[in-house]
């Protein structure tokens, strides 16, 4: 199995490349972000407590992330592999991250951890917000507590697995298809 995290704050790029990524290598594509948004599509207790938090711009709780990650994997036990998109974010999801694959004597094989500059995030959201419907994207003070609460939580993610010299830093900026080649690299580097 190879399992890879692509790693960033919000509107680095991750959502994008992982389509590129997903379709290339055949890996089980795994959006936290995206199985919220269907949670708050559907208007379940979960969603609602989450749309609150991600309105605010905040992490939603680690233990139902990892809850929802848990029966994610589980239902796809025959797949060559995951792309990790907005997860883990805390280290206390990596640490619960890496006991479930350990389950099955498997593991994290790469972090890419695309690099892109705080103005350059609020500029991509900003515009996102104006065609997604998404309404963490709308308002520029929210866009910022986002970018906060990555540099605040998330950011211990690379220190975490930079321990395990799992990580490896990518520029992204400049097109989507040459930052799509330079993690299409390190990706077959590792593979
Ligand atoms: P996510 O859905 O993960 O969203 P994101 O980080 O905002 O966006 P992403 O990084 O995927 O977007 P992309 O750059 O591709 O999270 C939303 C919220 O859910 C979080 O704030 C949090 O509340 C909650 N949440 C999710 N996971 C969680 C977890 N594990 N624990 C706790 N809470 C969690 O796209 C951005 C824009 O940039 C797009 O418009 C795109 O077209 C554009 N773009 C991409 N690449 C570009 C390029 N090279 N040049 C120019 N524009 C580009």
């Amino acid at each position: 199995m190879f399992n890879l995290i692509l790693f960033g704050p919000p509107g680095s790029g991750k959502g994008t490349q992982s389509e590129n990524i997903i379709a290339a290598y055949g890996l089980q594509h795994l959006s936290t972000g995206n199985l919220l948004r269907e949670e708050i599509g559907n208007a379940t207790p979960l969603g609602l407590e989450a749309k609150r938090l991600m309105d605010q711009g905040q992490l939603v709780p680690d233990e139902v992330v990892i809850g929802m990650v848990r029966n994610f994997i589980e239902a796809r036990s025959a797949a060559k592999g995951f792309l990790f998109d907005g997860f883990p974010r805390t280290t206390a999801q990596c640490v619960a991250l890496d006991a479930l694959l350990k389950e099955n004597g498997n593991e994290i094989n790469i972090v890419l951890a695309l690099e892109v500059s705080e103005e350059e995030l609020v500029k991509r959201l900003l515009g996102r917000g104006l065609t997604s419907g998404r309404s963490d994207d709308t308002n520029e003070t929210i866009i910022r507590a986002r970018i906060k609460e990555y540099h605040d939580k998330t950011t211990a993610v690379a220190t975490y697995y930079a321990q395990f010299n799992k990580v490896v830093h990518v520029k992204g900026e400049g097109t989507v298809d040459s930052i799509y080649a330079d993690l299409k690299q390190e990706i077959d580097h590792k593979i």
